[in-house]
């Protein structure tokens, strides 16, 4: 006892105890822990805008495509498991229409899978686009509603979920 209360006091080469060493080591790792969560919130409001912004950017797409084709994609399927081919027939779609293809140009390189795939490639290396989390987006369309739906499966990257993002 008396020996370790020697080494708690006795004075290290930089003049701290071992309790004053303990001390800062442990504010190092509170203030770390600190900035790692403003860190983590900070990628998630980023993440947030990123999928906002997107999703404007796809709505004005859809628009332009509407005014071109006088109608939007359709897309019947209500199943998140091919949400992949549901990303590229979007893709394609907005894709073949110039002023809708100027709009998508302007997603960020990033959430756009396969974008420089050659023409005519299969189907599976169309590009598909994905949301900030990387998990690809879904589309779906049943003429009659208002609007095209797009979905986000959000950051537990699971679709119908509590968390998922829509641009509705
Ligand atoms: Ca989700």
């Amino acid at each position: 006892m008396k020996r370790a209360k020697a080494m708690k006091t006795r004075r290290n080469k930089y003049g701290f105890t071992l309790m004053e060493m303990l001390i800062v080591m442990t504010l190092i790792v509170i203030l770390a822990s600190m900035i790692i969560g403003v860190a983590s919130h900070i990628d998630a409001r980023a993440k947030k805008d990123g999928i906002e912004n997107t999703f404007v950017l796809l709505d004005s797409a859809l628009q332009e495509y509407r005014q071109f084709r006088d109608k939007f994609p359709e897309q019947l399927e209500q199943n998140y498991a091919n949400a992949a081919a549901h990303s590229e027939y979007l893709y394609n779609e907005l894709n073949s229409v110039p002023d809708s293809r100027s709009i998508l140009e302007k997603i960020n390189n990033s959430l756009i899978e396969n974008k420089y795939a050659a023409a005519g490639a299969p189907i599976a290396a169309s590009p598909e686009i994905y949301d900030p989390w990387g998990t690809v987006l879904d589309y779906r369309y049943t003429p009659g509603e208002n609007f095209p739906l797009i979905v986000s499966a959000g950051p537990d990257k699971k679709f119908g979920t509590a968390d998922d993002i829509d641009n509705r």
